[in-house]
């Protein structure tokens, strides 16, 4: 089923916005109420290409939440169990932020510029409305705001090649989820070695939404030997690789031991983060439930509108919050979330599609 998106002021277009219609999407979701594209030329095709070559994305509706301020420090330990104590101003973090009770609000990356200047990088939330309450109630000295700042990302394998015609050989140099500012014309603007594929890149945090086209461009011509497309995050290729989606995967009624980010939760001694006495609790028994690839048997399936129940037996034991097919691994590939009992890889359960039922499997792990 395909339907129109009505446009107004209230969906906001990007800086990249007539780079992208110009260059043929035919699908959109809405994130962060901005567009973000979905397809090209299909989620197969865009997919096969993103494997083999390398794509420009507009994920503006990335967006940035700036904390600057004497108390950016304090206020950014106190939204995430992650420790920031040893982070470098070069680096990214990739943090849960939860509620009191230990409750998924976002799972951004947080950029580090210094002490006091921070940006987090949101996923598909109001996060904004959450730090800046924190911040009037605790009264700390900080300045909470969404800047003009609009990440494109560059991913594929041929993503190094790419930008090293924009920007130089320097770019050899940035490691994974470290960032170095590169001058680009009269700006310069962040770069980091991230992005949301497994297939490595780039991206860059666009600032002033004037040089948006101009670097879109840059990237398009010199990348032509490249077979350079545009392209978006996509769907088979991030449940290959198990990169988990706000809002689909988790929402507020995770924790991030269910999500597998229990890694992130280590916090520095004496920290006071919100949550800390929920996260703590569970961290002693472990979640009851928790993130699990699983295979669907069958015929390509279509993706899901909703969650969809897993069964053993005649009980519910955990959903599919994410699925597409495989051409690569020649499966249905999903994201699930699984209790405890079931979670272990091998076991054989049933899932509930809205065509009827499939048999699944719990994998040892993602396909990548
Ligand atoms: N990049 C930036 N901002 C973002 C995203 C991004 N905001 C929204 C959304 N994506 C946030 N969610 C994620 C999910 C996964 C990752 C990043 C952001 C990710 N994970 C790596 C992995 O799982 O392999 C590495 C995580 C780590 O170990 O540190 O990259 O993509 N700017």
């Amino acid at each position: 089923m395909t339907h129109l998106v009505s446009h107004s002021r209230r969906l906001r277009d990007t800086p990249f916005t007539p780079g992208v219609e110009a260059s043929g999407v035919t699908g959109y979701t809405v994130y962060n109420r901005m567009l973000l594209p979905t397809i090209f030329e299909s989620i197969e095709a865009d997919y096969r290409h993103l494997k083999s070559h390398v794509q420009v994305w507009d994920v503006s509706v990335e967006r940035q939440i700036e904390l600057n301020g004497p108390d950016a420090l304090k206020l950014m330990q106190k939204l995430t169990p992650r420790d920031l104590s040893r982070m470098q101003s070069d680096q990214c973090y990739y943090i849960p932020v939860v509620d009191e009770n230990g409750g998924m609000l976002n799972d951004p990356v947080a950029i580090k510029h210094d002490d006091t200047r921070w940006w987090i990088s949101i996923a598909d939330s109001d996060l904004l409305l959450w730090v800046k309450g924190l911040a009037v109630g605790a009264g700390f000295d900080v300045r909470v705001f969404e800047p003009d700042v609009s990440p494109l990302a560059v991913q594929g394998p041929k993503s190094d090649a790419l930008m090293e015609k924009v920007f130089g050989s320097v770019v050899h140099d940035i490691r994974f989820f470290r960032q170095k500012r590169l001058a680009f014309g009269n700006s310069s603007f962040i770069v980091s070695r991230s992005g949301y594929s497994k297939q490595g890149g780039f991206e860059i945090y666009v600032e002033g939404s004037e040089n948006g086209m101009p670097l879109w461009d840059a990237l398009f011509s010199a990348g032509k030997d490249l077979d350079v497309r545009p392209g978006c995050p996509n769907l088979i290729e991030r449940v290959e690789g198990g990169l988990l989606s706000y809002g689909n995967d988790m929402t507020r009624d995770n924790s991030p031991f269910e999500c597998g980010l229990g890694r992130f939760c280590k916090p520095a001694e004496g920290s006071d983060f919100i949550g800390r006495n929920a996260l703590e609790a569970e961290a002693g028994t472990g979640p009851s439930r928790q993130v699990r690839a699983v295979s669907i048997a069958g015929d390509p399936i279509r993706p899901p509108r909703n969650a969809w129940p897993l069964i053993k037996g005649d009980q519910k034991v955990g959903q599919i919050t994410s699925a597409a097919w495989s051409p690569d691994f020649g499966t249905n590939v999903s994201i699930a979330m699984v209790d405890k009992d079931h979670w272990e890889a091998g076991t054989e359960l049933m899932v509930e599609t809205p065509e009827g039922p499939r048999d699944a499997v719990v994998q040892e792990q993602f396909w990548k």
